[in-house]
């Protein structure tokens, strides 16, 4: 903790390290009170370096040091070595030596889940990106790889299981009711991979055979209470497994996999080597207590936590600032994996609207970032939806341009090229071109500009030469730092109908066949501004813009309404269908908003609607989808000065104007979705289940009293949470009050032992206009499941409500602001990365209209000026009051 202002750092100043560690010998006494910690690295001078006699320094935080042995020599503290806050410093070495370093830490009292800590009497680690030096002094880079060895010693009762990376050679007894194990990792890493896990923990184990016939060990680590939950995450990894194999040519390499879940997390899993840590709600999963959307996430997570075993182990980043490189190819990684597992349009539909909702928001707010940054002051800030999902977007996109069998051969020779090596994303990228022989020199700025590319079309049609002309303008805007922005490298796929429906040969040359024309054309934009031509088309067509949403960027085109209804019922593209439906949605609130008395709702609206549900020949789970209104996070996202309470108005008016006029089409949506079967988590069920709870919430939106006894009933009946979750969401939702207490106390009563639940109990009262006011919020601070230590039921009741709720979180009177603001300050006390991202909502101040922004700012630098700042949140709030 700190008040000074915290040291950026720049990639500019990159040195490779001066000194390399070939072995790291480590052993853990761990007891109730404390942890001793042994560490003897091999060291020895970097030939790359060009500092020969330079002290040999290593990072350190929160240690009690005991002893420094330099080739088993005791060093003296002032005389061979000086301890500074955050350096151990040894100021003369030999070029090859062996240090020992004896350090004690308290996990017991570790409150910030960084280093070695306690999670319900389980020790467990996170070292990414920097927590290794919370355990012992170590240059904690990650181009410092080394190979690990590890014992642990521990009490037997109380520590059964003892676990780190690799494979387990020895273990025995100590005496004196104490333990140990021994663990060896074959393969060189980085510190921030390494792992420790010690506790009572019960055991899941499967088998899976790889490709060339080797059996790997799998298991999954709970608390016997869990033990239950498990088969869905281990069908997930064997899924991941062999899906690397197929789509990527991946082998797992180590004999034994293991996966632990612990309640008490940051984020939401870690990849490292051969010992995966998850949070419990990442990994644990049945029909009774999670949702479809949990399954799902499930699936995700453990397949990139499981997919980083390459893209970012055996390959990992040279630097922080390549955190992308690992990132951006796992998430894209992952996404893939899961259109292949369900349904590709449903899939890109989701990571489409969440790059469009909150990364584009990030792009546009004060701490936008490239995908590879140039500067940070606290790398844990920069765990972000730019470096994830746009950094995924950027491997899609090379994706699309190089093709599918290409890219499989770049992904071959990177992984190749760079097997045990740490490097940059321009050696990805350098990869992707010796395979391809394709030059991606402008597409790196991808890499290096910040900001949301615009892309602005017009076009005309000329009837008597029969040509469609379509000019694409791009602009690059300002973003922190960054002016004046090159052109960039954008694939833009598209598609042209006719007056039909049909699907148009794209011809770009005046000559040529229609018959072998594509229906379907990647367009590659690299200038300011550029005009394609496309001939021989009889009528003015009706044009499908950036399908699959082709790159992360905004296009903006005059579509009129007809266009819009048009393409959601005849767009080939099941992405472009749906995103039509957005559009023509937001433009129907959008006018609202302008002039809210106007008596009329787009009748147009209604009408598609309608037809999507009456028509069962369509796709069900795009048709789900589709009958997502656009969320209000987003209709702030595209407005300029946007007045939240206005929007939230506009909303809430559209939507129980089309509960209304399709009263009778939901309740016969509902009962056509309801039955049929036992549980089951396939893309068919997924949308059934969806289909019938988004009908329950629009009825019970319009206090129809059937709708409501549909949910009462559905409530008690339920096999699943899904449906169980929907219509406790619904009831709350709605004006029928006492049914709403009545479910919130059963669903509470029914679940109060599970974790994992009763976070979805705070989450559907913190996100809910009706149960989710401030004072109500504040009730569930107070409520005995409400635990201040345990991230997950932060994020729930505060995150939930300044991030989901946001028509009471921006409360005109300002008090969802102060509100967050005292609970960041609170928080950064004891856990500062909790604290930094929580604020997040208050940063965006500037975009807000006057009244609300004043109020953000105001709240902002309440934060800003508490004593002791801690630098996570020094970097962002200073970052955003600049
Ligand atoms: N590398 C992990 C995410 C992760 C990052 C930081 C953490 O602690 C600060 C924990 C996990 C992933 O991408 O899954
Ligand atoms: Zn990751």
């Amino acid at each position: 903790m700190r008040t000074n202002q915290p040291q950026t750092i720049h990639l500019s100043e990159y040195k490779v390290p001066t000194y390399l560690v070939d072995t790291v010998d480590l052993c853990f006494q761990l007891y109730d009170d404390g942890a001793r910690v042994h560490s003897t690295l091999s060291v020895r001078q970097n030939p790359e370096s060009k500092d020969v006699s330079a002290p040999f320094t290593l990072d350190g935080d929160s240690l009690n040091l005991e002893r420094v042995t330099l080739d088993g020599k005791a060093l003296v503290a002032g005389d061979d070595y000086e301890e500074t806050g955050e350096h151990l410093v040894i100021t003369e070495v030999p070029s090859q030596f062996e240090l020992t370093v004896v350090t004690w830490i308290e996990p017991q009292n570790n409150t910030r889940l960084e280093g070695l800590y306690k999670s319900s009497g389980m020790f467990c680690t996170q070292c990414e990106a920097e927590g290794f030096r919370c355990i012992t002094y170590f240059p904690d880079r990650p181009d410092v790889m080394a190979r690990y060895r590890t014992r642990i010693e521990a009490d037997k009762a109380t520590c059964p299981v003892l676990l780190s990376n690799g494979n387990d050679i020895d273990r025995g007894d100590l005496g004196s009711g104490r333990h140990f194990v021994t663990w060896e990792d074959p393969f060189p890493k980085p510190s921030y991979l390494f792992a420790l896990v010690a506790g009572d923990l019960v055991e899941k184990q499967d088998t899976f055979t790889t490709c060339s016939g080797r059996d790997i060990d799998l298991r999954i680590y709970v608390e016997t209470r869990n033990a239950a939950k498990c088969e869905h995450a281990m069908d997930s990894l064997k899924r991941s497994m062999r899906w690397d194999e197929e789509v990527y040519g991946r082998e797992y390499d180590l004999d034994i996999f293991m996966i632990v879940a612990v309640d008490d997390f940051n984020m939401g899993a870690m990849e490292n080597k051969g010992l995966n840590i998850f949070n419990s709600s990442c990994v644990l999963a049945s029909q009774e207590t999670a949702t479809d959307l949990a399954f799902q996430r499930i699936e995700a997570i453990v397949a990139h936590e499981y997919f980083h075993n390459w893209s970012g182990n055996r390959v990992t980043c040279r630097d922080w600032f390549q955190l992308s490189l690992k990132e951006g190819f796992t998430v894209f990684r992952d996404s893939t994996f899961s259109a292949d597992m369900g349904s590709p349009t449903v899939k890109r539909i989701e990571d489409a609207t969440l790059l469009r909702t909150a990364q584009f928001a990030e792009d546009a707010g004060p701490m936008a970032h490239p995908v590879r940054p140039a500067s940070y002051m606290e790398i844990s800030n920069f765990y972000t939806l730019t470096i994830y999902e746009k950094g995924a977007e950027v491997v899609r996109m090379i994706h699309t341009l190089l093709g599918p069998e290409l890219f499989r051969k770049g992904s071959d020779l990177y992984f190749e090229r760079h097997d045990g090596q740490a490097v940059t994303t321009d050696d990805f990228v350098k990869a992707m071109e010796d395979a391809s022989g394709r030059d991606l020199t402008q597409f790196r700025l991808w890499y290096d500009q910040a900001g949301t590319p615009l892309l602005t079309v017009s076009d005309n049609y000329d009837s008597e030469q029969g040509v469609y002309r379509l000019t694409i303008q791009q602009t690059i805007p300002d973003t922190p730092e960054q002016t004046n922005k090159q052109s960039q490298h954008i694939p833009f796929a598209l598609g042209l109908l006719g007056i039909e429906g049909e699907a148009l040969p794209l011809r770009l040359e005046s000559t040529g066949d229609a018959a072998n024309a594509p229906t379907e054309r990647v367009l590659e934009l690299t200038e300011a501004s550029q005009t394609f031509e496309f001939y021989g088309l009889a009528q003015k067509p009706v044009p499908s813009l950036l399908r699959h949403f082709s790159a992360p960027v905004r296009v903006v085109y005059p579509w009129s309404r007809e266009q819009l209804v048009f393409l959601m019922s005849h767009d080939p593209d099941g992405f472009n269908r749906w995103d039509a439906g957005q559009r023509l949605a937001v433009d129907v609130i959008q006018s609202l908003i302008s002039s809210p008395e106007t008596a009329e709702i787009e009748p147009r609206l209604v009408e598609a609607y309608r037809a999507l549900l009456a028509d069962l020949s369509l796709d069900q789970a795009l048709v789900a989808k589709m009958l997502q209104l656009p969320s209000e996070a987003y209709l702030i996202e595209l407005a300029d000065s946007p007045d939240v309470a206005a929007i939230h108005r506009a909303r809430e008016r559209v939507l129980s104007h089309l509960a209304t006029s399709l009263r009778d089409e939901l309740v016969a949506c509902y009962h056509a979705n309801t039955g049929g079967g036992a549980y089951e988590v396939t893309p068919e069920s997924i949308a059934r289940r969806s289909l019938r709870n988004t009908a329950l919430s629009w009825l019970l939106l319009i206090n129809d009293d059937a709708g409501r006894d549909l949910a009462v009933k559905q409530y008690s009946d339920a096999d699943n949470m899904t449906d169980r979750m929907g219509a406790l969401r619904a009831l709350v939702n709605s004006d029928y009050a006492a049914e709403r207490s009545q479910a919130l106390a059963d669903f509470y009563e029914r679940f109060q032992d599970d974790p994992q639940v009763v976070e979805q109990w705070f989450a559907v009262q913190a996100s809910s206009d009706r149960a989710g006011q401030l004072p109500q919020v504040q009730t569930l601070l107070k409520h005995a499941a409400f635990d201040w230590k345990n991230p997950n039921k932060i994020r729930s009741v505060i995150g939930v409500f300044a991030g989901q709720n946001l028509a009471a979180f921006h409360n005109p009177d300002g008090s969802g602001y102060g509100f967050l603001a005292d609970q960041v300050c609170r928080l950064d006390d004891s856990n500062p990365q909790i604290a930094a991202r929580l604020v997040a909502p208050l940063t965006r101040w500037k975009k807000f209209a006057p009244t609300y922004s004043a109020l953000m700012h105001k709240a902002l630098g309440k934060i800003r000026d508490k004593p002791e700042l801690s630098a996570d949140l020094y970097e962002v709030v200073h970052k955003s009051l600049e």
